[in-house]
């Protein structure tokens, strides 16, 4: 019988994937939404891994030239500071690593969807509105302040994204140890969440403070609208909803939607999806920029970092090569002949 993940496994072992093409590939299995499977298909069919070997040819190929200056340097194939020729790709790859980390973020949300928090005062109707997007019954609802006391989530698929949605205990001070224990559950979804719905009936102005040192965008809320005939709050209140009638949730998700990352359909989704992409990169250009930065401590020092650099891209793709250094010096002069 196989194992989980044998075939794929075989196939990283005997060359034919790397690691990213196999994270991809197991993303691809589980895409449930249109953005994932693109994301996953991209990185599964190697577009990711592409670039990041190019990357890897460049740093060999700096290294090759530094090398070069500085074994070879009484030869007459190898043309005085050749090394310094390179200096000036080092920095555009820094920067193209920098830009590439910047869409990180957007690869993440693409792959694990867009956290939102349901937030709110204890009967602000936040359970009817997770079973209302939901389309089903999946938080009990009652008119019992503090009937919510664990965190649920259901995820939404708005416009080919994940949409992770999640319910939470009210929040209000309280001596039930059970609903302290829900309220404290409340702020570690907090913590995670990248977008928080502050729900309420009246005032949300009131609740903000409940919602701790929460930094990120919030979107207001003002719930039970078919009960009051008030069209325009005296408060302010980014979305106006009522889970009896439907008013407001198509406004409602638009306003969600605008927190979700924009990638043209053409565009290219070579992103980092995870976690260890974003550090192994971030660790890559940390070294580059430490070799770019370090001239006075000499080439051998720069060379090192630039080998760290090598190494920190091929721990990504999980090919850590070894080095053809000498390959690229031969093949780019006639040294030995
Ligand atoms: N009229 C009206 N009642 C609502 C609406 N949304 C929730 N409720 C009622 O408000 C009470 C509390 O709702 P619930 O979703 O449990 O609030 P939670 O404590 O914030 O989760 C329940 O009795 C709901 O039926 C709404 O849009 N209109
Ligand atoms: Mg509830």
């Amino acid at each position: 019988m196989a194992e989980a993940g044998e075939f794929s496994r075989r196939a990283f072992l005997n060359g034919r994937m790397d690691l990213v093409e196999v994270e991809g590939l197991a993303d691809l299995i589980a895409a449930e939404t249109e953005m994932q499977r693109r994301l996953a298909a991209e990185q599964a069919s190697g577009g990711l891994s592409r670039l990041y070997d190019s990357w890897a040819k460049r740093l060999t190929y700096a290294r090759a030239m530094i090398e070069a200056e500085l074994d070879f340097a009484d030869e007459e194939d190898v043309p005085g500071s050749v090394a310094a020729s390179i200096w000036s790709d080092m920095h555009i790859l820094a920067q193209d690593i920098f830009n590439h980390i910047g869409g990180a973020r957007a690869g993440e949300i693409v792959r694990d969807g867009l956290k939102v928090v349901i937030a709110g005062p204890p009967n602000a109707g936040k359970s009817s509105l997770l079973n209302y997007l939901a389309q089903r019954d999946v938080a009990i609802v009652t008119d019992v302040p503090g009937t919510t006391r664990d965190v649920l989530h259901v995820d939404l698929d708005i416009g080919g994204y994940v949409v992770r949605l999640y319910d939470t205990a009210g929040l209000r001070e309280t001596d039930d140890v059970v609903e302290r224990e829900g309220i404290r559950r409340t702020h570690l979804s907090l913590e995670q969440a990248d977008l928080v719905l502050l729900l309420s009936e009246n005032d949300t102005t009131d609740w903000i403070g409940l919602l701790g040192n929460f930094t990120g965008p919030i979107l207001r809320v003002r719930t039970k609208t078919d009960l009051s005939d008030e069209t325009l709050p005296n408060s302010p209140v980014n979305v106006m909803i009522s889970t009896k009638s439907g008013v407001g949730i198509d406004q409602l998700i638009d306003r969600m939607s605008e927190h979700l990352p924009s990638l043209d359909v053409g565009g290219s989704l070579a992103l980092p999806t995870r976690e260890r992409h974003r550090i192994g990169l971030e660790t890559c250009r940390q070294h580059i920029q430490a070799a770019l930065d370090n001239a006075a401590a000499g080439l051998d020092i720069q060379a090192e970092h630039l080998r760290l650099a090598g190494h920190a891209l091929g721990r990504i793709t999980g090919r850590v090569d070894v080095e053809n250094l000498l390959d690229v010096i031969f093949s780019e002069f006639c040294i030995g002949k």
